[in-house]
């Protein structure tokens, strides 16, 4: 056996390489795509953040033992639909049209699914959607109405809005495996996009799962305590976990001890579209909890530390259900052997803050937002453990995904595919500098306007609309982001070259709106009544 090995191994090698170079449409690999809302790089164990060492993936992490994993892969725009636009059109914001949540996504424009499908693809969207309209491109899809609810979620299909009994992540896996089941037996390689809805707010986990993290102490981040110096943006946000959270919604807290009343719950709908059964065993699993916290009796930075534990025990525990969901689809292709040729990614519409910076939520530029997880696997092409750093991005989806099909990469799309990195060639110089642009304010949490480029040790950003100030960093002796640098003439030749990098690339990107639509006072006072 030993003696044969080597020519085994070449045979094989031989094979792959004939896979790569005639990508003829019997071997085109299959791709699973899925995508979790709001997964933090620090909540994957393979990424080796503390947090997920007490709470791990161990399903998502075999997509890294797998293959490769991306850990600098980044966002152009952090928050949900603009991401998804990014994804679906490998095109920045504003060239694909959709800025901010609530625009409305042209779906009329040439997609990734669409390039697949014209090439004989199967195409599926099943889970989150939240681009508003009818997706397109997609032989079939089953999506969550607007953002989806936890328990017993309304999927629209067609014409139909059907409420669907069960927890939001296990109801998308089995719709997605029902789905891949049907397809699997068709001649024609499949693409289905798989969108959770976990972890997104207001982080309610399966029955199974509540009470899984309940004697963890989870590791709080050295600024959890800030006072945004220097930081103006950040002095002005709302989405602080000791101060912006709603102690009912968000933190399942309850008004008094003996009590299964909820605290502060503005919106209602997540806990009363639970049925009786599902709502009382939830309450069996809160209320001694909540007890505990009552009888203890704690009081300012106590409390604070209380509620992010309260906070990282149920994203964590909502992020159970999705890496149990990423099993059984591994599960599925290795029993019925379809994990060969099949693509499998795993990654999130942006990054979130578990704590860094007193924070929960994403929108700004600052690392835990703007980083997303990237896992991919594609055996016997991507080798296994394959670790890229170079600076990657969801721009970069569509065309590495039509790159693996062997379709051509539009000359219009904005990203470019990082197969080769996959693959495992090192590439440094892949991209010098990313371009970042969040436009969503005045909106919930109120971050402001901002842009930026970030390059593998430095990052410049600009908050404008109603501010106008510049933040600059060293991630390498100030990798949490709490010191700002701009303005330190120890760094003028430093911020002049990332001011070449910035202008350069909104050059490059065709980005004429350099300040997009600065708001009225009257709707940023709005906005603020009503978020806080
Ligand atoms: C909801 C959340 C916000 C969150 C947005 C956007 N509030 O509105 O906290 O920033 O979604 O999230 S909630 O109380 O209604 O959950 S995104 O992932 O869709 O962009
Ligand atoms: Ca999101």
């Amino acid at each position: 056996l030993f003696l044969l090995l080597p020519a085994l191994c070449c045979l094989m090698s031989c094979k792959d390489k004939k896979a790569e170079t005639q990508a003829s449409p019997g071997e085109r690999p299959n791709i699973i795509f899925i995508m979790a809302d709001d997964h933090a790089q620090q909540a994957i164990s393979a990424y080796g953040h503390p947090i997920a060492q007490i709470a791990p993936t161990p399903n998502i992490d075999r997509i890294a033992r797998n293959g490769a994993i991306f850990r600098n892969n980044f966002c152009t725009n952090s928050i949900c639909g603009p991401s998804r636009a990014v994804i679906l059109t490998g095109k920045h914001s504003h060239e694909n049209g959709f800025r901010k949540n609530g625009d409305r996504f042209d779906g009329s424009q040439p997609t990734l699914p669409k390039y697949l499908k014209a090439e004989g693809y199967r195409t599926a969207m099943i889970g989150k959607w939240h681009l508003y309209g009818a997706p397109t491109g997609f032989d079939y899809w089953d999506i969550l109405n607007d953002q989806g609810n936890y328990y017993n979620p309304e999927f629209i299909r067609g014409r139909d809005t059907v409420v669907t009994p069960g927890y939001a992540t296990d109801l998308i896996t089995d719709k997605a495996l029902s789905w891949l089941k049907e397809t699997a037996k068709q001649d024609k390689p499949f693409f289905v996009m798989m969108h959770h809805k976990a972890p997104h707010r207001n982080w309610m986990p399966a029955l199974r799962h509540a009470a899984m993290y309940d004697s963890v102490k989870f590791p709080l981040p050295d600024n959890y305590f800030s006072e945004h110096q220097n930081q103006l943006a950040a002095q002005q946000q709302l989405m602080t976990v000791y101060e912006d959270m709603y102690e009912g919604h968000d933190l399942k807290m309850s008004v008094a001890e003996g009590s299964t009343e909820l605290a502060s719950n503005p919106w209602t709908n997540d806990f009363d579209r639970m049925s009786p059964e599902q709502r009382q065993t939830w309450d069996s699993i809160y209320l001694p909890k909540n007890n505990a916290m009552h009888r203890a009796g704690l009081k300012g930075k106590a409390m604070a530390e209380w509620k992010a534990q309260r906070y990282l025990q149920d994203y964590m525990a909502t992020i159970a259900s999705v890496d149990e969901s990423v099993g059984r689809v591994l599960d599925y292709l290795e029993a019925n052997d379809l994990d060969k040729n099949t693509i499998v990614i795993y990654t999130s519409d942006q990054g979130f803050y578990l704590g860094e910076h007193g924070w929960f939520d994403k929108r700004f530029m600052y690392e835990e937002s703007l980083r997303m997880p990237l896992l991919i696997q594609y055996p016997g092409h991507i080798p296994e453990r394959t670790n890229v750093a170079a600076l990657t991005q969801n721009l970069d989806f569509a065309a590495t995904f039509l790159d693996f099909a062997g379709v051509a990469i539009p000359e219009d799309m904005q990203g470019k595919s990082f197969r080769s990195l996959a693959e495992g060639t090192h590439d440094e110089n892949f991209r010098d500098a990313v371009y970042y642009h969040y436009y969503g304010y005045p909106d919930f949490h109120m971050v402001k306007k901002h842009y930026g480029v970030r390059t593998r040790r430095y990052k410049l950003m600009h908050f404008y609309d109603d501010i106008d100030t510049w933040e600059m960093y060293d991630l390498e002796t100030d990798p949490g982001e709490n010191n700002n640098i701009y303005g330190n003439p120890k760094y003028d030749s430093i911020r002049e070259q990332l001011m070449v990098t910035m202008d350069s690339l909104q050059g490059i990107y065709g980005i004429t709106d350099k300040e997009y639509e600065h708001s009225t006072e009257k709707q940023v006072q709005k906005a603020y009544d009503f978020f806080q």
